[in-house]
């Protein structure tokens, strides 16, 4: 079983990084299937411009190639297009007992009972970028507020191993929390695939026989500024707290 698996595209936010997404999935061959694991959209009643429309319609196309499944997160939670190519809407997917593979919104107790401080927090970092900051997504801006980041990176990664444990999975995959990382913990693999709102970009490569947490990144001896595959940045590392 082989797939490629990515989360937090957030299409139609201006950070989203559509180029590079477009350079990755016209490259992977078709024995892949492709797992879009939630927050695809960065809204499901956005109105969707070119150029992000075109990865729209790239998605749909890679659907009658391969099997495609779309996971929704809580960005896109609502967004069921009645005709989307052949892809596969779902909440939580799994191959086989090897992997499950759900967002991760809802194994954070954080965020949704916080909801009237994430507005605030939001709505500042939009004003403090209006007013000249560098402009990031808000998810990389929270990453300056180190604890608090921490705590709500490691309740969505202890939940995801606890329910991977319970349905007698060896390893998850989560997306949401836009930290990319490699981790063992209590005997189980919590992988989270990262975002494609801010550099360096990360999938999961499935192979019959391993699954590795892949960067993309510049060739350095390519002056054309090709993108090219580079090895794990994040390495397995085992948790020990
Ligand atoms: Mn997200």
């Amino acid at each position: 079983m082989k797939a490629v698996i990515l989360s937090d595209l957030h299409l139609g936010s201006r950070y989203f990084f559509y180029e590079q997404f477009e350079g990755l999935i016209k490259n992977i061959p078709e024995t892949y299937e492709l797992i879009l694991n939630g927050d695809i959209l960065d809204h499901p009643h956005q109105r969707i411009d070119f150029p992000h429309l075109q990865v729209l319609n790239l998605i749909q196309q890679q659907s009658r190639r391969r099997k495609v499944v779309w996971i929704t997160g809580n960005h896109d939670n609502g967004y069921i297009p009645e005709k989307f190519g052949n892809v596969h809407f779902k909440s939580v997917y799994a191959l086989e007992k090897r992997l499950l593979i759900v967002h991760g919104h809802d194994f954070d107790e954080i965020m949704p009972r916080n909801q009237a401080f994430m507005r605030v927090f939001t709505m500042l970092h939009k004003l403090r970028v209006r007013l000249g900051a560098k402009p990031v997504h808000v998810a990389k801006y929270a990453k300056r507020w180190k604890i608090f980041y921490k705590i709500l990176r490691e309740n969505v990664m202890k939940n995801a191993i606890e329910c991977a444990r319970r349905n007698g999975y060896q390893a998850v995959v989560c997306g949401h929390t836009h930290f990319p990382e490699d981790i063992v913990y209590h005997g189980i693999r919590y992988i989270n695939t990262g975002a494609w709102t801010e550099l360096p970009l990360y999938f999961l490569l499935v192979t019959d026989h391993e699954m590795t947490l892949k960067r993309i990144g510049e060739c350095a001896d390519d002056r054309s500024g090709r993108l090219c595959l580079v090895g794990s940045e994040r390495r397995l590392a085992t948790y020990s707290r």
